[in-house]
């Protein structure tokens, strides 16, 4: 039987992947042969990203940009385009978090999360499914979260964007699947990355984070996740395996969602 999970031949734009889950989603794309493009909005971070990636092997072209510019995420496709080749499997990865209780939330705060969890993604979709559809066909992925189902305190522009994020995902699935390109999304559950150290800080007094606590009595997997964990359900979900999945969040998420808790 073919191989349906090879990437070979394809073009993977992931946003935000100079490390974290994007950078650990990006190579096992490459290790499904797929080229890899990836973008940061500090050069700096491109630059030891193309480096990290190197030294696994992988030669990624990497670009700056900031995703919730228009403007500039345009300009970021067409160069790819030109310079790479057409997107086949587009990775709406990049995502900010501020924890702060609603009350004391400022309205430009809560707006600059929903700006990059989700206008981005509907943003760098708009300018990539034109020429998939052209091409006959690509994949999308949105990095959804926990917070497309669960809510928690302090962060309810996260959890506001990241159900936004999993309805627009059903919607281009919705909207595009005719011209064969399916939309997904993958929802971690809480993954060990820079954007979790705050939760995971061991205490003064060299115990658990309570939080960390928290999250291992809420995961039957008894363990934070990996971004390596995310790499097999991303290629999954960019190959030709799942060419009639579409609409769908995968979690991943060690059974978070199916749990109820340990009891204390
Ligand atoms: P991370 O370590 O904070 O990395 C986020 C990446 O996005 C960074 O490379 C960051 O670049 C980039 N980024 C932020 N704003 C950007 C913008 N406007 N334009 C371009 N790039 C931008 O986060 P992570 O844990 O890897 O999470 C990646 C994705 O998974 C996010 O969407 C997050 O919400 C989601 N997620 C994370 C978890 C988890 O437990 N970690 C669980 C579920 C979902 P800079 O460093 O330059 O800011
Ligand atoms: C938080 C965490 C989570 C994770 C992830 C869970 O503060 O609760 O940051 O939101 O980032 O989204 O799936």
């Amino acid at each position: 039987m073919k191989n349906q999970f090879d990437l070979t031949g394809r073009v993977a734009l992931v946003t935000g992947a100079s490390y974290g889950i994007g950078f650990a989603i990006a190579s096992a794309l490459a290790g499904a042969g797929a080229a890899i493009v990836f973008n940061d909005i500090k050069q700096e971070l491109v630059d030891k990203g193309v480096a990290a990636y190197q030294a696994q092997g992988i030669t990624a072209h990497g670009y700056v940009c900031d995703v919730t510019d228009e403007d500039a995420v345009n300009e970021l496709v067409a160069k790819i385009e030109r310079e790479v080749g057409v997107i086949d499997i587009l990775v709406n990865n990049a995502g900010i978090i501020k924890r702060i209780p609603m009350l004391e939330m400022s309205a430009k705060d809560f707006r600059q999360v929903i700006d990059v969890d989700l206008n981005a993604p509907f943003i760098v979709s708009k300018a990539v499914i034109p020429s998939m559809i052209r091409k006959g066909g690509g994949k999308i992925i949105n990095i959804c979260s926990m917070m497309s189902e669960l809510g928690r305190e302090t962060v309810s522009a996260y959890a506001a964007a990241k159900g936004g994020l999993k309805m627009l995902t059903r919607n281009i699935a919705s909207e595009y699947g005719q011209y064969n390109i399916q939309c997904n999304g993958i929802g971690p559950g809480y993954i060990a990355t820079p954007q979790t150290a705050p939760l995971r800080e061991v205490q003064p007094d060299g115990s658990k984070h309570p939080f960390d606590q928290f999250i291992l009595a809420k995961t039957p997997a008894n363990r934070w996740g990996e971004a390596g964990d995310l790499g097999g359900p991303a290629v999954f979900l960019a190959s030709s395996a799942s060419d009639f999945v579409n609409g769908h969040i995968l979690y991943v998420d060690g059974g978070i969602l199916a749990y109820i808790g340990k009891q204390p």
